[in-house]
């Protein structure tokens, strides 16, 4: 339960139909749902000692009952989350462009409630496959609920939102061996994608190193769709929403995450836990891009086409305000279970564009609440209610919990004096749009270009991210059994890039080069936009990150406190690992408590590591396994790695060469400095890159 929420000296009771705090130590007695007060929690009702339990007790079936119904469907899509209260703070006005409130009044801060998750696996799947991540904000504004209901990459998969249903059935554990979860290295994934050229952009994201980023504080969100503002005049300029994190991006190596997964299947849901518990409250920057009709006419892309962005280069963010994340939920089902985001969740000054996908999918969360939460009155669920009034006539239905008063359930009506009526006043407005047309199941002819920004988007990318990408397509095509989808999929990365086709292609065995399916228009080279580079937004930092520092007996205790204060100071975090959590005889006879234990705790969870051991300690882990891996997976995932000359023992045990980024840690500043970044360069001796 998190500090900063709840005093730990208060637990909360119900009572008389409502929750109340009590002082700790108080101890209410404990209850039926009824009130009686239980005296036995341990025993059932039984006739005799030895004899059957009796249906009349109650007390168990009551208290069964309740289990048994415990669980809600989990989403379709986006099952497993993190939850996390915080607030938005205003930095800019957008007075000139909107009405809403939550856009104009600078400094005002407003109460939010934000879920990151991962798209494809379960609600218990690891934190850690390749995947998309849900970015997904609900605003308490004054005016009403605002969700903003984004992802951590700026485009999507598909056009139309009647594609959705097959996309994410392919992308799912196939039907009939219920295998793999939360991955989409397999067949079904590949063979629709294949047959889906408009998806070629999102695939090179999903295969980039945004797909698994190191920790959800270390991502970017994105509204995806064109918006509108609309000002007081009832002008409207289109609007695409941009979240950046103050930490910088950073993500992982494939093979780090694949082992990460193992080692804590929580990696992201605890890394953010701790992060809010130690106050280290993370922070994005609110951003926009704003665009009118006529600028939009002169891009070479369709900004209502969801698998386009709009370059940064081209349109630049504004940043206009920020997100603080300073609150853990008091309760994981209560609140991040039963979130329920709307994309219909809007407020005046705001309004939607004519993107396909967003008008499905302003069908689709209202949809999906009914069945996920089961009644229509969702909306009063407290995380879900809104923090401004609301009054309306729509009554009754499943777990109905106000209880209004009064005759008059209608409007209009002449019988009541206080029966909330329609207010044109600071109600919300469309924008007033012409559309003409001939009716028809079509696609427009603006939206036919699938491969330039897929382009555009490789070419951006630095050598290393490049090959990266490189590589993940080869370990998702290796897993697809079916050759012909492998083969497909390489002749539409050839007109991604030839060089990317052919990469893949040797990675594969795959002789000769398949051919590149037709295209619809031809392929533009667009200007970079090296925005689109998670390198260049890291940066090289100790803050929020972690540093593992492994000793065993007969370790230097002052070495020990010296590094670790230097990454104190640089803003890490710290633990100390080694072989038994009780602790290690330092050189100097004291007993140092270690924070986890060898086996629990492998180099994965780490961004740096440093290794700080005597002779005989070196020695001594130089016979076990996971010490071995420790360091081979340090060096193997480009990790800084400080070493004293036990530590340097250590390595030449384990094979592992040393290079810029092994460094003698009596120079703390020198591994302080290294600790903060990758040693990308190192990359090429470790692994065939596809
Ligand atoms: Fe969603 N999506 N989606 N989606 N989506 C859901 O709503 C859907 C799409 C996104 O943390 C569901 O409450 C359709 C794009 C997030 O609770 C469901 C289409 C983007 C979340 C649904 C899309 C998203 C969801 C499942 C195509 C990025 C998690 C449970 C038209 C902009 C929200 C739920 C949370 C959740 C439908 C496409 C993001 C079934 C039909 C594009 C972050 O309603």
């Amino acid at each position: 339960m998190s500090k900063a929420n709840t005093p730990e000296d208060k637990i909360e009771v119900g009572a008389g139909g409502e929750w109340h705090q009590v002082a700790s130590g108080e101890h209410p007695p404990l209850t039926t749902n009824q009130g009686l007060i239980i005296a036995d929690n341990q025993n059932s009702l039984k006739a005799n000692p030895y004899g059957p339990t009796l249906l009349e007790d109650f007390i168990l079936r009551e208290k069964v009952f309740h289990f048994d119904h415990e669980r809600i469907p989990e989403r379709v899509v986006h099952a497993r989350g993190t939850g996390m209260h915080g607030y938005f703070e205003l930095t800019h006005s957008l007075a000139k462009y909107t009405t809403a409130k939550i856009l104009t009044e600078v400094g005002e801060k407003t109460e939010l409630f934000t879920r990151i998750s991962t798209v494809a696996g379960g609600s218990g799947s690891v934190d850690t496959p390749r995947d998309v991540r849900g970015f997904a904000v609900k605003f308490y504004t004054k005016e009403g609920n605002w969700d903003l209901v984004g992802n951590n990459i700026p485009v999507f998969f598909i056009q139309d939102a009647i594609k959705f249903p097959d996309l994410i059935h392919a992308a799912k554990m196939e039907p009939d061996r219920a295998f793999p979860q939360a991955a989409t290295a397999h067949d079904t994934f590949w063979d629709y994608i294949s047959l889906t050229p408009e998806a070629m952009h999102m695939v090179m994201w999903i295969m980039s190193d945004r797909a698994i980023p190191r920790s959800l504080r270390m991502i970017e969100g994105f509204g995806i769709h064109s918006y509108r503002l609309l000002n007081v005049a009832g002008e409207s300029t289109f609007v695409k929403f941009h979240w950046r994190p103050k930490l910088g991006l950073q993500s992982t190596i494939w093979d780090e995450t694949v082992k990460i997964s193992g080692a804590d299947q929580d990696f992201h849901r605890r890394d953010m836990f701790e992060a809010i518990e130690a106050g280290n409250f993370p922070e994005w920057e609110f951003a926009v891009q704003l665009f009118t009709a006529a600028e939009a006419e002169k891009f070479p892309f369709d900004h209502l086409d969801p698998t386009k962005l709009i370059p940064e280069e081209l349109v630049p963010l504004q940043i206009i305000g920020r997100m603080v994340l300073d609150r853990w939920p008091n309760n994981f089902f209560a609140e991040t279970e039963q979130v329920a985001y709307c994309l219909s969740n809007i407020v005046p000054g705001i309004d939607f564009s004519n993107d396909p996908l967003l008008q499905g999918r302003l069908f689709s969360y209202l949809d999906t609440q009914i069945s996920r939460l089961g009644s229509p009155n969702f909306n009063q669920i407290p995380v879900n209610a809104p923090k401004c009034p609301f009054a309306n006539l729509q009554r009754d239905g499943h777990m109905q919990m106000a209880q209004p008063a009064g005759q008059v359930n209608y409007e209009p009506n002449s019988l009541s004096e206080t029966s909330p009526r329609e207010t044109p006043k600071d109600a919300f407005r469309t924008a007033s749009v012409m559309d003409t047309g001939e009716k028809g199941r079509i696609r427009a002819e603006s939206f036919a270009d699938h491969y330039s920004q897929a382009r555009q988007f490789f070419l951006s990318q630095t050598k290393y991210e490049q090959a990266h990408i490189a590589s993940a397509m080869v370990f998702e095509l290796s897993k697809c059994e079916h050759v012909h989808v492998r083969e497909a999929m390489v002749g539409h990365l050839r007109h991604i890039e030839e060089s990317l086709a052919q990469r893949v292609a040797v990675g594969l065995a795959m002789d000769p080069l398949p051919s590149a399916p037709p295209t619809a228009v031809p392929v533009l080279d667009m200007p970079l936009s090296p925005a689109t580079q998670i390198i260049g937004k890291m940066k090289d930092t100790l803050d929020g990150r972690a540093l593992g520092i492994l000793i065993a007996d007969g370790s230097d205790g002052a070495a020990l406190a010296v590094v670790k204060k230097a990454a104190l100071a640089a803003g890490a975090s710290v633990k100390i690992i080694g072989l038994k959590v009780g602790g290690a005889k330092l050189a100097d006879g004291a007993m140092q408590v270690l924070d986890k234990q060898l086996a629990g705790a492998p180099s994965v969870i780490f961004d740096a590591v440093a290794l700080i051991l005597s002779d005989v300690g070196a020695k001594q882990l130089g016979g076990e396994s996971a010490a071995i891996d420790f360091v081979r997976d340090a060096f193997g995932h480009l990790k800084a790695i400080g070493v004293d000359q036990g530590g340097a023992a250590l390595l030449k045990t384990a094979n592992v060469p040393t290079d810029a980024g092994v460094i003698d840690i009596k120079d703390e500043k020198a591994f302080i400095a290294a600790a903060q970044t990758r040693q990308w360069e190192r990359e090429k001796s470790v692994r065939t890159l596809a």
